[in-house]
């Protein structure tokens, strides 16, 4: 008997069968104890803030679902914030940021006060990591970012949405600016990233939500490469601890992702064919994905049959059970606890 936390286990390349499972977005709305704590935070922001109860809503679907991981509770925008770059969420709209688009607001960002004012997320993470030795000791702790990319598009346009326009034209427009940018969150990211392995993270997950709306050559300069050199500069400082990339939207160029940016673990979405990414992928990389995250809402036969295809997909590599994307909030609780019935039974 192989011994160790199964999510570890497979991030060093061992197959582990049935798969260790978690689900992106596992903390949060769908779940009626999250919005009862989020309504006595206030705003989201305070709630990201607030060690206690970040590290309580982190550990509500544990109790519930036993997954094999817990994700630190926070917002990739927090980097953004940690910069000093006016942000808030509004109600029903998602997060708004003061726009930057131009050198005078990119030469006022600095890196360097990330770490230290990200120090109530760090406390979360180390106050996470107590909790999770005492009562789930074969719980991981993921820490987690978003990749420079995603990141620069919400500071860039403002706003959510999924098209970032003024982004994708400064890419275009003014490289020598954007590639500014793109360094000073690479910058940020390391420096973030190294602060929550410090206070307990085991495994760390680049979130590149908008990977996918970017041509080739873009996708090659502004995700591939700054990547590579994120997770270079971790594996230099952090060795120990296994990264997970999540190029959302990659389509065929995930493989070549995977091997380039040197990360040990790549994410599928919702999209991809789990079987041609489980072969195209090289099996010292762990996949990890990626039902339809409406399959759980709709429940039923789509959750039972989509659940099993992915298993079946999964079985025989290091592979790790998650969506394709975050849970929604529509998500009956019940279907999640089927979930992950099916998936410890092995999809029988
Ligand atoms: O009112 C609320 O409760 C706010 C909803 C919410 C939540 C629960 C937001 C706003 N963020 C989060 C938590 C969150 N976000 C986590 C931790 C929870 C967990 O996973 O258990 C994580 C890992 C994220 C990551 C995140 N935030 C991503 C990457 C993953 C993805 O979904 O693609 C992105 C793109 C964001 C931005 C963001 N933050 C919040 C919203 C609504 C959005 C999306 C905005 C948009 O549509 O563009």
């Amino acid at each position: 008997m192989q011994t160790g936390k199964p999510m570890l286990r497979v991030l060093s390349g061992e197959s582990v069968w049935p798969p260790p499972a978690w689900l992106m977005r596992q903390a949060g709305r769908y779940l009626p104890e999250y919005r009862e704590l989020r309504a006595q935070a206030g705003d989201f922001i305070a709630l990201c803030t607030n060690p206690a109860l970040a590290a309580e809503v982190t550990l509500q679907p544990l109790r519930r679902y036993g997954f094999d991981a817990a994700i630190l509770f926070s917002d990739i925008l927090m980097v953004p914030w940690a910069l000093g770059q006016p942000l808030r969420f509004a109600e029903g709209e998602g997060p708004l940021l003061e726009p930057i688009r131009d050198a005078v607001a990119v030469a006022k960002l600095d890196p360097t006060v990330v770490a230290a004012r990200a120090a109530p997320i760090m406390e979360t993470v180390s106050r996470l990591r107590g909790a999770l030795d005492r009562d789930f000791p074969s719980t991981a702790l993921i820490g987690f970012a978003g990749s420079p990319f995603t990141v620069a598009c919400y500071m860039v346009d403002g706003r959510g949405g999924g098209e970032f326009p003024a982004t994708r034209l400064l890419a275009h427009r003014d490289p020598v600016l954007f590639a500014q940018l793109i360094a000073v969150l690479e910058a940020s990211t390391v420096a973030y990233l190294e602060a929550q392995v410090d206070a307990g993270a085991e495994i760390l997950q680049l979130f590149d939500s908008w990977a996918g709306v970017l041509p080739p050559d873009g996708f090659a300069r502004w995700v591939v490469e700054p990547t590579a050199r994120i997770v270079a500069a971790l594996r230099a400082s952090r060795p120990h601890v296994p990264i997970i990339g999540f190029p959302r939207m990659s389509g065929a160029s995930l493989p070549a992702y995977a091997v380039r940016t040197g990360v040990q673990g790549v994410s599928m979405d919702t999209s991809m064919d789990p079987a041609w990414a489980a072969g195209a992928v090289p099996a010292s990389i762990a996949v990890q994905g990626n039902l339809d995250p409406l399959a759980v809402v709709a429940g039923g036969a789509a959750l039972e049959a989509g659940t099993r295809r992915v298993l079946q997909a999964l079985r025989g590599r290091p592979a790790i059970f998650n969506l394709g994307h975050g849970i929604v909030p529509q998500t009956p609780p019940d279907h999640v606890a089927r979930l992950m019935e099916i998936v410890r039974a092995d999809g029988k």
